[in-house]
């Protein structure tokens, strides 16, 4: 029998029957008396039925025109809020806003009251969401992999200046937005022993036996494309225990324990680790790796195997698997034991296999991001993996490093595996390398970086496996969503394509010089401000004028990004300002938005500085407007979106050589806010994109880092040598702004006797500088105006949707389906 079918039309008044019934079947709710939260709940639901049909029908066609697919495998996706992103990108914002507006409800109030789905830590986390958006926008066949964490990244409050974390319990009442797929539950291995068996040919295979066991669920998320019917999902794995109630306990007379297997194993998926450059050595987090890596490789695996009987050298025409950074690099050795161990392949088809699936792309030169593990660890948790990895590494040493540098000892310890110095490790960055064939960086900078400096002797030996592909931003999200006046503005001056096709919004570049369009862009911009101002009243009790340049760092807090390089500039204005009180000085607000991980103190440190230089300045009747400094608590998507489209200038000041990429430059520089910055990651493109005259570049290149630190950089040359820096931070460090003159000793100690590991220092006057020269550009407001449309004409380059389509022209191999509506 056919069922009748339901009315999922777009309409107002088919929507709105949709939300009144879930309303009343789905949540029991009287109209009359629903809470905020049950309508928002209905609300997503109407949309999600809607979704849900093309989701399905991408399955589907996805399946049976048996495409290649991408798995995007990321331990962090940073979601932030779905509805209003998926009402905009569905085309159902419109109706949605009216059939809620008929029944006396406010959109815009309901689309706040979404909790974000914070799991992610920065820019990682949120590459990875934007990438999950375009995918679906250009058609493309895609499944994210990922852990279902029920803590995201920590709240943020502030007492007294400092840091405190509270967990994130964003799914605490459900989320209308996942979808459980029980029926794809999968079982995982951890622990145990290895032991060699012999089959009947008395072939050799190995077998992992006495393990403990964990249950992967699947939720899934359905990820809506702009203007597109393809809705593919991002399926984030929770673990259980594979029992949920130990019997032989229970039956002891031991109620409480015999849950306690269960408890353990849901640890697994129970929290995202808060530290945006890997937590080296966990344990729990080595689970985590490997829990998420094995759910998904099955499922990829399950994907292959249904309906086909494919010989499994066709595995990668079917199934491309893409490493968002070394945290899922266990998939190697883990693809390599399905292959060997279960599906008894020879080794070395195994292994081109694998090499054929896999790609990895690189987000950071940071040492310490870098993940090894302790081979004890390892060998403990994973043991038939590193022995796999043992054999992978052998192989390639005695071949590949062999025939090209024979009998060379160093190059096989700089290129093997296994990190021998003060202890054994195995080094992932490496292993990724070796498993697949594409590796990229995500700018340009980066990418030469990658094949000069941290991979140059596999670069060596296979030039051709390196690439680079900049980052991108969704410009739905990020301007659309975010700004939707500008969105308008634009559309209204050159039509709505530029949402598909962003290399259009060049066309704007010609009113930069129309007094009419500079106007109305100039008021978008002065109303956010003043929408900012009234959250920072909120947040921050501080009162700051919409006219003030709004001067904003936005991002995690690290010693590399130099948030206490804006510090030191924004005490040295402070001192100007009261020994020259009359000084030609405009306005400036400076705003802060960073997490510091919980454990990294001296990041903590700095947020307490910068709290504490607030204060005093905010409160010191002789500084009166000229000068405030605010930094907003518990930063995220969803006040990223407040912020971004309020902002006059972004600080993207990392030392030369720190920053990967950025992408939160990328968002700025959209949202019409020009940028003070290093020429680091991807600040290069952008300063090569808007034309050096729209764009405030100062400091050390990354030649000049590398030439400074071979000569010997000693910090206190340059505190001796600038009364005006030694003041600057002999007053941080004394007792003025919080009476203890102990409280930002770690920071002095930091910047000088610890010899400044980032060069603020030296960047420190080169910085100063340019901000004199923000301070006069913004005095002549046509020119800045000007200046702002031009950066948003001209960052067409950085929509995610560019590089998305590179990603599967030079390294899937993919190709577009496009899905009916
Ligand atoms: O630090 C990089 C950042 O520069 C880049 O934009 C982002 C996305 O590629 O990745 C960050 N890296 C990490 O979060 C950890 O490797």
């Amino acid at each position: 029998m056919t069922p009748a079918p339901c009315d999922l039309g777009n309409s107002t008044d088919s929507l709105k029957n949709s939300i009144i019934n879930h309303l009343r079947f789905t949540l029991g709710a009287y109209v009359e008396s629903a809470s905020q939260n049950d309508w928002w709940v209905a609300t997503c639901l109407a949309v999600r039925d809607r979704v849900m049909e093309h989701a399905t029908k991408s399955r589907t066609l996805h399946r049976q025109s048996g495409v290649r697919r991408v798995h995007y495998l990321s331990l962090e996706y940073l979601m932030g809020r779905l509805l209003e992103n998926n009402l905009r990108n569905s085309g159902l914002y419109d109706a949605t806003k009216q059939a809620l507006g008929e029944m006396g409800k406010d959109l815009d109030v309901l689309l706040d009251s979404e909790p974000d789905m914070g799991l992610g830590n920065g820019g990682l986390g949120r590459l990875a969401a934007c990438f999950m958006d375009s995918l679906s926008t250009v058609n493309l066949p895609a499944i994210g992999y990922g852990i279902h964490y029920e803590f995201g990244l920590f709240r943020q409050e502030f007492v007294n200046g400092k840091q405190v974390e509270h967990p994130d319990a964003w799914m605490r009442d459900g989320s209308p937005w996942k979808i459980a797929r029980p029926s794809y539950r999968q079982t995982v291995q951890l622990y145990g022993r290895v032991v060699q068996k012999f089959d009947d040919y008395g072939h050799p295979r190995s077998e992992w036996i006495e393990t403990k066991s964990l249950l992967g669920l699947p939720w899934d998320i359905p990820i809506v494309g702009y203007d597109s019917h393809t809705v593919n999902v991002l399926r984030l794995w929770q673990a259980q225990a594979d029992e949920d109630f130990n019997f032989q306990v229970f039956n002891e007379g031991s109620y409480v324990e015999a849950l306690r297997d269960k408890a353990i194993a849901e640890t697994v998926s129970k929290v995202l680790y808060p530290n945006d450059s890997t937590e080296n050595g966990k344990e729990l987090r080595l689970v985590q790796q490997y829990f998420f890596v094995a759910c998904s490789l099955a499922d990829i695996v399950r994907r292959f195997k249904v309906g086909y009987t494919l010989p499994w050298s066709d595995f990668p025409s079917k199934a491309a698997i893409q490493l968002n950074d070394t945290h899922p690099a266990v998939a190697i050795p883990e693809l390599m034991r399905i292959l060997v161990d279960l599906e008894g392949l020879p080794w070395d088809e195994a292994w081109a296999i694998c090499q054929e699936t896999f790609s990895y792309t690189n987000h950071t030169l940071l040492p310490e991001a870098l993940e090894m593990w302790s081979v004890g660890l390892f060998e403990r948790v994973l043991p038939r993996h590193l022995q796999i990895i043992y054999r992978i590494n052998h192989s390639f040493l005695e071949g590949d490093v062999e025939a090209k540098w024979p009998g060379d000892a160093e190059k096989k310890r700089t290129l093997s595996l296994i990190e021998e110095r003060g202890g054994k490790y195995v080094r992932m960055a490496n292993l990724s390398v070796l498993g697949s064939h594409a590796t990229n960086g995500v700018a340009a900078l980066h990418t030469r970086l990658l094949c000069e400096r941290l991979f140059a002797d596999f670069y060596a030996l296979y030039p051709d496996r390196f690439l680079n592909l900049t980052n991108g931003i969704t410009f739905r999200r990020w301007l659309d969503v975010c700004n939707p006046q500008l969105s308008a503005l634009i559309t209204e001056t050159i039509g709505d394509s530029w949402k598909k096709d962003a290399a259009l919004l060049r066309q704007l570049d010609p009113y930069a010089d129309d007094p009419a369009f500079r106007a109305k862009y100039a008021k978008i911009k002065r109303d956010h401000k003043v929408v900012l101002a009234e959250i920072i009243q909120e947040e921050c009790g501080v009162t700051v004028s919409p006219d003030a340049l709004f001067d904003v760092q936005i991002k995690r807090l690290h010693e590399y990004k130099r948030q206490h390089l804006n510090l030191l500039n924004i005490v040295t204005l402070y001192r100007e300002i009261l020994d020259n009180p009359d000084a030609d000085f405009h306005p400036r607000v400076f705003i802060f938005g960073a997490k510091a991980a919980p454990g990294y103190f001296l990041a903590k440190n700095i947020i307490h500085a910068i709290n504490s230089v607030a204060a005093k300045v905010n409160n010191d009747p002789r500084v009166g407007d000229k000068l405030k400094v605010v930094f907003l608590p518990n930063y995220r998507v969803s006040l990223a979106e407040k912020i971004i489209p309020a902002s006059d200038l972004s600080e993207q000041i990392s030392t030369a050589g720190k920053e990967a990429s950025g992408t939160g430059n990328m968002k700025l520089a959209l949202n019409g806010s020009l940028t003070i910055g290093t020429l680091d990651g991807a600040n290069v493109e952008i300063e090569e994109e808007v034309g050096s005259e729209n764009i405030f570049i100062f400091g050390l290149t990354v030649e000049e880092v590398t030439e400074l630190r071979a000569k010997g950089y000693n910090p206190w040359d340059y505190y001796w040598a600038n009364e005006k820096l030694r003041n600057t931070i002999d007053w941080i460090s004394s007792d003025y702004f919080t009476g203890n003159a102990e409280e930002f000793q770690p920071l002095r100690q930091s910047l000088l006797d610890h010899g400044d590991p980032y060069l603020c220092l030296a960047d420190y006057q080169p910085y100063v500088d340019a901000q004199a020269r923000v301070d006069a550009a913004y005095k002549n407001q046509d020119h800045w105006v000007k200046m702002a449309i031009l950066n948003t004409a001209r960052v067409g380059k950085f929509s995610s949707d560019r590089t998305i389509l590179e990603y599967a022209e030079k390294v899937w191999k993919l190709p577009q389906v496009v899905i009916d509506g």
